[in-house]
């Protein structure tokens, strides 16, 4: 039997944590034979603690074989203490009204926290996926406070618009889902990410090719995929949950996968000409379990190039906003 691995999440009672934990638990995340423990994180307010007993006592009647411990904290130096993969799921939502400035410096204070805390308690090993929102800039800022773990091991999740985009191609194609190959989600988790369609493949042949329908993808297929997040909420009152978990089972789960290829958002150190400093998402392929490289070489014609132009610029904004409080 393995050694469990020290899985840390924050937000754990919320929408996105009650349909992620009965996963990860399960062997979805790590796979059937690698014990885990859940190290449950929330908010210090006496209701949503009282929630977190509440899964905690479901995922106890689950019974599930891999599931070696639970802990539940409001003390981030509790949860986050040798924890091997730090899934930061809560943040602030934005309010009525709130400016994006004032969202940024407020989940701003919260990735500074948590940032220093996972650096100085958590394992040697330990990895950082980034959820809740700005998730690129959140992540950015977690990352920058910390001086033991290495920038690469911070990442940000934008495999959930990876896997929407896999779909609209397919079912435009009329073809089954997993003919769909290498679409990338470049930039920024926000409207102004660029699923790449022009590096994509259906059944190995190139998905512009199959489509044939330029202004399809160009226009629809792109704002289908960047407002998706919209258009949940609208339809069901509620922001993605369920399919956000599975994004992030995905985002983990190839993370540890050597030779998955898929979307992650990293520090871009310039490539695909993001600014140096920012989190971009872009292809990278796993090398070992838990570490990665970007893919590097994708040719970008002009459209491909004011997109990333445009989501960039989003990137360095927020960059902006916070700039004060990571120098
Ligand atoms: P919920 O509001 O249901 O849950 C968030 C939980 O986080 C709450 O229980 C809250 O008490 C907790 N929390 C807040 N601050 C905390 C802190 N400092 N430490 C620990 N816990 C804290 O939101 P949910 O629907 O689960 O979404 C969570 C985040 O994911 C949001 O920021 C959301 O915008 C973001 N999303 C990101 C996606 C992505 O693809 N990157 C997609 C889905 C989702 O919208």
């Amino acid at each position: 039997m393995k050694a469990p691995l020290r899985v840390a999440v924050t937000g754990a009672a919320g929408q996105i944590g009650y349909s992620l934990l009965f996963r990860i638990a399960s062997g979805a995340m790590f796979g059937p034979d690698q014990p885990v423990i859940l190290q449950l994180i929330e908010a210090p307010v006496e209701k949503v603690m009282k929630a977190l007993e509440g899964v905690a006592m479901e995922l106890d009647d689950c019974a599930f074989p891999l599931l070696k411990g639970i802990v539940q904290t409001s003390d981030a130096s509790v949860g986050f203490k040798d924890a091997n993969w730090c899934l930061l799921i809560g943040a602030k939502p934005r309010g009525p009204g709130m400016e994006r400035a004032d969202l940024l410096k407020d989940n701003g204070k919260i990735f500074i926290e948590q940032g220093r805390i996972i650096d100085a308690v958590a394992a040697a090993d330990a990895r950082i996926a980034v959820v809740g929102n700005p998730a690129n800039t959140n992540c950015m800022i977690a990352a920058s406070q910390a001086k033991r773990l290495p920038a690469e091991r911070f990442t940000a999740m934008v495999r959930l618009d990876q896997n929407r985009a896999q779909t609209q191609l397919a079912k435009k194609a009329g073809a089954d889902l997993t003919a769909v190959k290498n679409i990338f989600i470049y930039g920024n988790h926000s409207p102004t990410m660029f699923p790449a369609y022009a590096h994509a493949t259906i059944g190995g042949k190139p998905a512009a090719e199959v489509i044939n329908d330029t202004a399809w993808l160009q226009g629809p297929f792109c704002e289908t995929v960047g407002k998706r997040g919209a258009a949940i909420i609208a339809a069901r009152g509620l922001s993605s949950a369920a399919s956000a978990a599975n994004a992030l089972v995905d985002h983990v789960r190839s993370l540890v996968t050597p030779g998955a290829i898929h979307s992650v958002a990293v520090k871009s150190n310039g490539h695909y000409g993001f600014d140096a400093l920012v989190w971009a998402g872009m292809p990278v392929r796993t090398t070992t379990p838990g570490s990665y490289e970007v893919i590097t070489g994708y040719a970008m014609d002009d459209f491909a190039k004011s997109k990333l132009a445009t989501t960039n610029k989003e990137l360095m904004e927020e960059r902006a906003f916070v700039a004060d409080m990571i120098n």
